[in-house]
């Protein structure tokens, strides 16, 4: 095992059960093996000003990040969801392992560098262009992982079965031949993924039902004996059209028809779960199921907006994800779900917990607090691990830029309210990884050699 890496000291330091001062953090192996408050550096130890826990980012198709901005062209008639996805099949229709394992590893870098340290992959581009599935049916998952270790994210991985173009069990279209399978093929591949990741260290396996388009109520039912008690994964209720098909298809809303036919509980993560009624908010938080929010991709896609105050009245959980990666950072993640609610409302800090106990005095009711906590234990849940810096697990640490403009003067909770609302990516300063340092002045380590490979495969590709 490598030299654990000198302790780190931190003047003010978001831990586990809150904030702390004057905070030692020792690693060993990669996990936090001691934390010490209230004293000072030690010499030889690493001296830094604002620490921050890794944020996870539930939602991810990292593939999409080559096509972002390539979807904004007006096209003949009204463009949706439902055109731009006829941009996406076309793109990664060309796109082989070594693209994958380049355009994700420029993604996870962006994600690092951005303060995400835990990505929950969506994978299910799994067979070769032409739809026959690779000799190794991982083939495609193991360049995911490849990018993660390069990277150093730390991973869960979850594959997607993926069956029908429709509700119904509709056939798949040609534009998905690469992410068919059957339930015997699924369950090799996901065999072939859990190989993949024994080298990584911090894994998770899930397993991600598509949604209900694309996966029967029978076929949930198997995929659901696979997961055990893994994380559970599923696009739900992002689009108008999807929740006017199910209602003609079966007399239900999809959560309704989901939380009807399946055992929901915390292993959930309900990617979007934009258009919900009251009482399917109700029925929702109450299943303890994660809201996969990815407020970035919802306003690039036009998906609608999430019933945040009525979700989270009825104690609702959610995390947020970056889903098609049209621009990676989660402090813009959370500054656009509370805009959006802000806009909409026509009030202010919406979603600030009113009960949130959060030790900086007068900041009682700090939405970036609210918004970065809910984040943290939502998306931790909903990726499979603890949430936040605490002894035993790994030493996943953002720190904040304390020069910053928009932090100079901010103590604790408003550090955060300052770094969603004001300074955004321009507030980070390093990232560690398992207690290695990934990210120092906001760049990656190996940012020169992933971002020239990518911008050679990238300009072949287009
Ligand atoms: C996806 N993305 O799987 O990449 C989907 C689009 C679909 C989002 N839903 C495809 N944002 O849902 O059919
Ligand atoms: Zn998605």
């Amino acid at each position: 095992m490598p030299l654990d890496p000198a302790p780190l000291y931190f003047r003010t330091a978001l831990l586990a059960e809150g904030w702390a001062r004057h905070v030692r953090i020792e690693t060993h192996g990669g996990l936090v093996a001691r934390i010490e408050t209230g004293v000072p550096p030690a010499p030889g130890d690493e001296v830094h000003a604002i620490a921050l826990p890794g944020l996870p980012n539930l939602h991810s198709h990292a593939f999409q990040r080559g096509m972002a901005g390539l979807a904004e062209r007006r096209g003949a008639g009204d463009d949706s969801f439902w055109t731009w996805r006829e941009v996406m099949y076309r793109f990664l229709d060309r796109l082989g392992p070594e693209d994958m394992q380049g355009i994700a590893a420029l993604a996870y870098m962006e994600m690092l560098e951005t303060g995400f340290t835990r990505v929950g992959e969506f994978h299910y581009l799994h067979h070769a262009p032409d739809g026959r599935p690779y000799a190794d049916p991982a083939e495609m998952a193991a360049a995911i992982a490849a990018a993660a270790a390069e990277t150093g994210i730390a991973l869960t991985l979850l594959p997607v079965f993926y069956a029908h173009s429709g509700f119904g069990g509709l056939p798949p279209g040609e534009g998905q031949r690469r992410f068919i399978c059957d339930l015997d093929q699924f369950a090799r591949l996901r065999e072939g993924c859990r190989t993949v990741l024994a080298a990584l260290p911090d894994t998770v396996l899930g397993v991600a039902p598509h949604s209900l388009r694309a996966v029967t109520s029978g076929e949930l039912a198997q995929l659901l004996e696979l997961a055990m008690d893994g994380p559970v994964h599923i696009h739900i209720a992002e689009q108008t059209r999807e929740v006017e098909d199910c209602l003609a298809w079966s007399g239900q809303r999809p959560v309704q028809y989901l939380l009807d036919r399946a055992d929901v509980d915390d292993r959930w993560c309900a990617v979007h779960a934009t258009h919900l009624t009251t009482e399917e908010c109700v029925r929702l938080a109450a299943s303890g199921a994660v809201a996969g929010l990815c407020p970035i991709t919802e306003a690039n896609l036009g998906d609608g907006l999430f019933p945040a105050p009525a979700f989270l009245a009825a104690g609702g959980r959610f995390g947020i994800g970056s889903d098609s990666n049209v621009l990676i950072d989660p402090s813009e993640e959370l500054r656009l779900l509370e805009y959006g609610q802000r806009l909409h409302a026509r009030r202010r800090n919406i979603l600030a917990d009113a009960d949130h106990t959060g030790n900086g005095a007068g900041n009682r009711t700090s939405s970036g607090a609210t918004l970065f906590g809910a984040a943290l234990a939502g998306g931790a849940r909903a990726l499979g691990v603890a949430a936040g810096i605490g002894q035993g697990r790994a030493a996943d640490i953002v720190s904040l830029d304390a020069n910053h403009p928009s932090l100079i003067g901010r103590t604790e909770d408003g550090l955060l309210d300052g770094w969603i609302f004001a300074a955004g990516r321009g507030g980070i300063d390093c990232v560690w990884r398992r207690g290695r340092r990934v990210v120092s002045r906001g760049r990656h380590q190996a940012r020169e050699a992933i971002a020239a490979r990518y911008a050679g495969m990238i300009s072949r590709l287009l």
